[in-house]
């Protein structure tokens, strides 16, 4: 079965100069013309062999050959590797494509393995997430999508509608040697995989986390030590401290990486009563801050003790993690259970400790992205749909077309009944060269 009668080439490695640069080149002709780039190729060459060669430019090479269903596409394939100048790179894929190769668009090699079935699309989305991850955990849950972790759990809850819809139609075609369908069993059934959803859908929100960073926000009174706490967890002189109270005005932020896992710091302008117009601004922008963060730092200052201003931000922030500052100017009975010194460097790693944490807490398990979301809801709202048939008994015919919308809403996500400009969307998102 070939599906496809052109050969695409384009590099996949990202754009020189660099030490090399790898092409690849998919499709039936894709030795033909991969050998018309190198001077002395084997006609017959071995399957998965490296072989250097003087290129058609001059300089050495390795060229690999990959047979039909033995490469990412699933196509005949060449690699080639050669120096990743600019004028190496121009040269050979000029020649590629005069000897019959056409430049592949953004995605379209995965969008071939998708295709000839190499991968289902929750597994083609994942390559893209791979190449995107900027952390370490994030790089683990794309490659776990990629061998299959949403796949699988698509897949289950769509067995489950699969089954629930052959014993509907087989209490309407054999009603008399299977008697009448169980609406009490498809209830139950329905309940089993429930939680797989509920799972999904929790994990959408917590993807994005994984996605843009786990954002904390520092707040408190001013002069608390909040930029002297962001520049210790980053490390460097950032933003400006001073012993002068409202000293920062905007917000300001940087990315961070806390153990492996990708956060963003938000120094914002210390909570107080003013005339001042900019700092009004500041504060404002604190407050937009603190609705948008994943966790609230209250910091308040030991030297001076709790104040009134802070019993009230705590009231107001009630999720926020206090912690005192300047512990170094502390009295010597003062109780806090997390207490620092941002100025000096004491207690951070205790500090670090519960935001990783609260970090932890808001990992998923599965990566979930927006498409996916999106299609998750509408197959709950085909739950609840299902849900309220069954209690009523409705007849099999309608619980048919319920399960039949559900199957079908599924088979998006896992690139069943997704539609060519579905697909194609997705796909073009991709880099070139994937
Ligand atoms: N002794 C001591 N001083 C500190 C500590 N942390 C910060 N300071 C001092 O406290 C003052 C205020 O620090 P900042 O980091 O500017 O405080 P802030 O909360 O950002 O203040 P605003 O931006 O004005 O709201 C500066 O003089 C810092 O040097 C600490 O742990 N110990
Ligand atoms: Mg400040």
């Amino acid at each position: 079965m070939r599906r496809f009668t052109d050969t695409i080439v384009a590099p996949f490695t990202g754009p020189g100069p660099a030490a090399v640069t790898g092409y690849r080149i998919s499709g039936p002709d894709a030795w033909l013309i991969g050998a018309t780039l190198a001077n002395n190729h084997p006609t017959e060459p071995e399957p998965m062999r490296a072989y250097v060669q003087t290129l058609t430019t001059g300089e050495i090479g390795v060229l690999i050959f990959y047979p039909e269903g033995k490469s990412y596409t699933g196509d005949q394939t060449v690699e080639l590797f050669a120096h990743g100048s600019p004028a190496s790179q121009q040269l050979l894929l000029r020649a590629a494509i005069e000897n019959g190769a056409r430049t592949a668009k953004p995605g379209e090699f995965t969008e071939r393995a998708f295709l000839n079935g190499r991968l289902e699309l929750t597994q083609a989305e994942a390559v893209a997430e791979m190449i995107a991850a900027d952390s370490p955990e994030f790089f683990a849950l794309a490659r776990d999508s990629h061998q299959g972790r949403l796949r699988t759990q698509v897949s289950e809850l769509r067995e489950a509608w699969l089954d629930l819809l052959a014993r509907v139609e087989a209490s309407t075609d054999f009603s008399e040697e299977i008697g009448d369908f169980d609406y009490e069993a498809a209830a139950q059934k329905i309940n089993e995989v429930k939680p797989i959803l509920h799972h999904l859908i929790a994990d959408a929100d917590r993807s994005e986390i994984i996605r843009r960073g786990f954002r904390i926000a520092i707040v408190g009174r001013p002069n608390v030590g909040k930029s002297s706490l962001l520049n210790a967890l980053i490390k460097r002189d950032r933003a400006i401290v001073t012993n002068i109270a409202g000293t920062t005005r905007d917000t300001l932020e940087e990315s961070i990486e806390i153990r492996g896992r990708k956060a963003v710091l938000i120094d914002t302008a210390g909570l107080r009563e003013t005339t001042d117009v900019v700092e009004l601004l500041g504060i404002e922008r604190t407050r937009l801050e603190i609705a948008g963060a994943d966790l609230t730092i209250l910091l308040f200052d030991l030297e001076t003790g709790w104040t009134d201003d802070d019993q009230r931000f705590a009231r107001q922030f009630r999720d926020a993690l206090i912690v005192g500052n300047k512990i170094d100017l502390a009295k010597p009975n003062s109780e806090v259970a997390l207490g620092i010194s941002a100025a000096h460097g004491l207690g951070l790693e205790p500090l670090i400790d519960v935001i990783e944490q609260k970090m932890i807490a808001a990992t998923p398990k599965t990566l979930v992205n927006e498409r996916h979301s999106a299609l998750l809801q509408t197959f709950a709202e085909n739950v609840s749909d299902l849900e309220n048939a069954l209690t009523v008994l409705v007849p099999s015919d309608l619980l048919s077309t319920l399960l039949r919308e559900g199957i079908h809403v599924l088979g998006q996500i896992s690139g069943e009944t997704a539609s060519p400009n579905m697909i194609d969307e997705i796909f073009r998102r991709f880099c070139i060269g994937k």
